[in-house]
């Protein structure tokens, strides 16, 4: 037995907001596990502090299934990004204190590796399609085999994935939700373009990838899939808002192009239809929004009887302490299909220093017992939270729409 003696939560804002939860045990051993839900981040810090570490202290660390079953089972009201982000951190610090009472890093308790290294794919943004192709370039010469598209949309001043930031993109950027414009048609007339582009400036072979974020109904994401055929998309990521998962049958029927979805999904539950059903080829849920580890591995399972990949989301919002977590699960599992990594600030790399590392397109979680992520606590407290919201959406007539 391995007693939990206290936890508290950290709130940080090195460039963006984390939130992180440490564990302590009466062995001197800790672990740290991600609770940053973005634009929500003291809901999560609430339900933790308020309702889950009291009922946490005196129990046995090792007893990780049970604390999971504990918290979801034995509390009423199931699911949610809030209660699964909470679950999912507590989870993530409970394996982080195995992995370091071993002595092995985490991806060996979880059975292994089962591949050398974590593919991963970064983000080319760019006002104008020679921009983003330009990024492309800049990621292809660092050996990324998988670039992510995005790019501004003409006749719309803002488009989802741009920013003026070339380096970075931070979509929570507004003290008060800031508002974007969206048109369908003009989207959808420019998205083939950028992909024939592609295509012609970066050859066949890398992997090219497109997020649609939630903006088409199925049988426009139908028509875009077919259009984008010819040059071979890796995935087409969040086609359609999927709380009805029967919606990817219509995309289905009309499109060979590969589906992934599933950043904004808390459970199993959220995906079971999807997956069993064949609808997508790509799940993208996370270790931090969907449960912890405990429960990705379930998800994984599940979606490896049914073909489905893994496609962890890995945008800035996700801590580097979830970004370890991910890469252990990403290198063991065997349905793993890619991994979204986009850099934290040098602030955040400061914050939250790690052994994972990046070479030659991959990433590996390295060896440090445990998740091998830990937080400098003194250099966390000099960064105070600061509100900030992702955008909302707005059709070009003033209704409200998907952002
Ligand atoms: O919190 C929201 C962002 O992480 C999200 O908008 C980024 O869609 C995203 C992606 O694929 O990285
Ligand atoms: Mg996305």
């Amino acid at each position: 037995m391995i007693k939990i003696t206290g936890a508290k939560v950290i709130v940080t804002c090195p460039g963006r907001n984390f939130v992180t939860l440490k564990i302590e045990t009466d062995q001197g051993v800790y672990g740290l596990g991600d609770a940053t839900l973005n634009g929500r981040e003291l809901a999560v810090a609430s339900y933790l502090t308020d309702h889950v570490i009291p009922c946490l202290i005196g129990r046995d660390a090792h007893r990780i299934e049970d604390i999971w079953q504990f918290l979801y089972r034995g509390a009423y009201w199931r699911r949610g990004p809030v209660t699964m982000s909470a679950i999912a951190a507590v989870d993530m610090a409970l394996w982080d204190i195995k992995g370091k009472v071993a002595g092995l890093p985490l991806y060996q308790l979880l059975g292994g590796a089962s591949r050398d290294g974590v593919m991963v794919y970064a983000h080319a943004n760019g006002v104008s399609i020679e921009e983003t192709l330009e990024r492309a370039e800049h990621y292809i010469a660092q050996g990324y085999k998988a670039v992510r598209l995005q790019s501004g949309v003409p006749g719309l001043k803002s488009t989802y994935g741009v920013s003026k930031d070339k380096d970075r993109y931070e979509p929570a950027d507004a003290d008060i939700p800031s508002e974007n414009l969206w048109s369908t048609e003009k989207y959808l007339r420019s998205v083939p373009a950028l992909f024939e582009a592609g295509r012609e400036k970066l050859g066949w072979d890398v992997h090219l990838l497109h997020d649609i974020h939630h903006r088409l109904t199925p049988i426009e994401a139908g028509r875009l899939g077919k259009d984008l055929e010819p040059y071979r998309p890796f995935w087409l990521e969040d086609a359609t808002p999927a709380e009805n998962q029967a919606n990817f049958r219509l995309i289905r029927q009309h499109t060979t192009s590969p589906l992934a979805v599933g950043e904004v999904f808390n459970s199993i539950w959220d995906c079971k239809q999807l997956i069993e059903e064949q609808l997508i080829d790509y799940i993208r849920a996370t270790v931090v929004h969907a449960g912890g580890i405990t429960h990705l591995r379930r998800i994984a399972g599940l979606a490896d009887l049914y073909n489905v990949r893994t496609g962890c989301h890995g945008a800035t919002d996700l801590s580097p302490v979830c970004m370890g977590a991910a890469l252990h699960f990403d290198l063991s599992v065997p349905n793993f299909g890619v991994q979204e990594y986009m850099h934290h600030t040098e602030e955040t790399d400061a914050v939250f220093p790690h052994a994972y590392s990046y070479a030659d397109g991959m990433l590996h979680p390295g060896e440090a017992p445990g998740l091998g992520v830990d937080i400098d606590e003194a250099l966390a407290a000099k960064y105070p939270y600061r509100r900030a919201y992702l955008p909302v959406n707005r059709l070009e007539d003033g209704s409200m729409y998907n952002w």
